[in-house]
């Protein structure tokens, strides 16, 4: 492939709902779009950073410096044979996974159409149908957690994850599992706790939670593994884990059960295929996790979750539940069953809207060699 061309647009979108996380609250994305061109066909790839430095220090902003100072300058007027080509442009970059992500991923789409098959079968998945997952937002009250919860249920959607913080736990989880004895129900802290907060997971320990995501420190391992000796709820790692490696490592000592997988934040889907290798082979779950993508994300991420080791519903849902019109055609619809079925498209197996992108762009730069 022959990078000839590379676009880089900040879009900004407004939520159809503002969502709530023990780090804040977000309503409008701004959401930077990677183009890659050889000339003759596109890849679209989709930088997942916030718009702040709270769930990782990268935001938007770092993201565009990092692209346009640093990897694109690298990248552009290159030939590589196939994505994982792609490792050259960020050696010795260090941090800014989902800066690098961005670029990576629009390669891998932009691969597999030059191929002529769908992406989700070059990077070697099987699934063809995924089970997805919804996350909910801190609520006003938990009688409105409890209606979100319903609508979900209702529409198919096989788990649910609501965020919890402190003062927004114990008693949720409890009424929650009161109204929905059945679902299957985990909890997202955004590392709001430490280690003092034993008891306060001991207590939500009774209530048949499937697991809790992320409950300690962005960059722990260790407390978390103390953490998982004292009770029976898996923990799952989500802002931890930045590679195979971390992967390994906090499976070594017992720091998860089960392990949330982000393109963005590992840094494309040649690592994101790694960790998830490293955790089949030591027989553990993974899923793949949302950051509020737009399609072009959302579409690289059902991909993703076709490897066989995603064997848990993820926090992959319909574009609707997002955005009142999405960037692409089709949107991502999921069936009355709660499943996403794969497409046979090649790449990422969607067209993005042009017109509708070049609506929402509050900004655009090109390179070109
Ligand atoms: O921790 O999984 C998270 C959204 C933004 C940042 C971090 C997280 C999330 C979500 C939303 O939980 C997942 C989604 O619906 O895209
Ligand atoms: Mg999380």
């Amino acid at each position: 492939m022959n990078i000839t061309r590379i676009e880089m647009r900040e879009l900004r979108m407004q939520l159809l709902h503002p969502f709530e996380t023990s780090f804040g609250v977000t309503q409008e994305r701004r959401i930077v779009l990677l183009t890659v061109s050889d000339g003759d066909r596109t890849g679209y790839g989709e930088v997942t950073a916030g718009e702040g430095p709270f769930y990782s220090h990268e935001t938007s902003e770092t993201a565009w410096h990092v692209l346009r100072d640093f990897i694109i300058p690298k990248a552009i007027g290159k030939e590589i044979e196939s994505a994982p080509g792609f490792a050259p442009f960020a050696q010795g970059i260090r941090g800014h996974h989902m800066a690098k992500a961005g670029l990576e991923t629009a390669l891998w789409d932009l691969e597999a159409k030059t191929k002529g098959i769908p992406l989700w079968k070059m990077l070697g998945g099987r699934r063809e149908r995924i089970d997805c997952g919804v996350s909910i937002g801190i609520q006003p009250s938990i009688d409105k957690l409890l209606a979100r919860i319903e609508t979900e249920v209702n529409a198919g959607y096989r788990r649910i994850k609501i965020k919890i913080k402190p003062g927004w736990d114990v008693e949720v989880i409890r009424q929650v599992r009161e109204a929905f004895p059945k679902i299957l129900l985990m909890g997202d802290a955004n590392s709001a706790y430490t280690l003092a907060d034993i008891d306060l997971f001991r207590k939500m320990d009774r209530y048949d939670v499937m697991m809790f995501e992320q409950p300690l420190h962005h960059e722990d391992m260790i407390d978390h593994a103390e953490l998982q000796k004292h009770i029976e709820t898996p923990i799952c790692l989500d802002e931890s884990i930045h590679s195979a490696d971390d992967a390994r490592k906090a499976i070594q000592i017992g720091a998860c059960r089960i392990i949330n997988i982000k393109l963005g934040r590992v840094g494309g889907h040649a690592q994101a295929r790694a960790v998830h290798d490293v955790c089949r082979d030591h027989g553990i779950p993974v899923w793949c996790g949302g950051m509020l993508e737009s399609g072009v994300g959302r579409a690289h991420n059902i991909a993703l979750s076709s490897l066989d080791n995603f064997s848990l519903p993820g926090d992959v849902s319909a574009s609707k539940r997002y955005w009142k019109e999405d960037i692409i055609a089709p949107e991502v619809e999921v069936s009355r069953e709660g499943q996403i079925a794969q497409r046979n498209d090649p790449g990422i197996a969607c067209a993005v809207k042009e017109d509708l992108v070049r609506k929402l762009t509050v900004r655009t730069q090109v390179f070109q060699k």
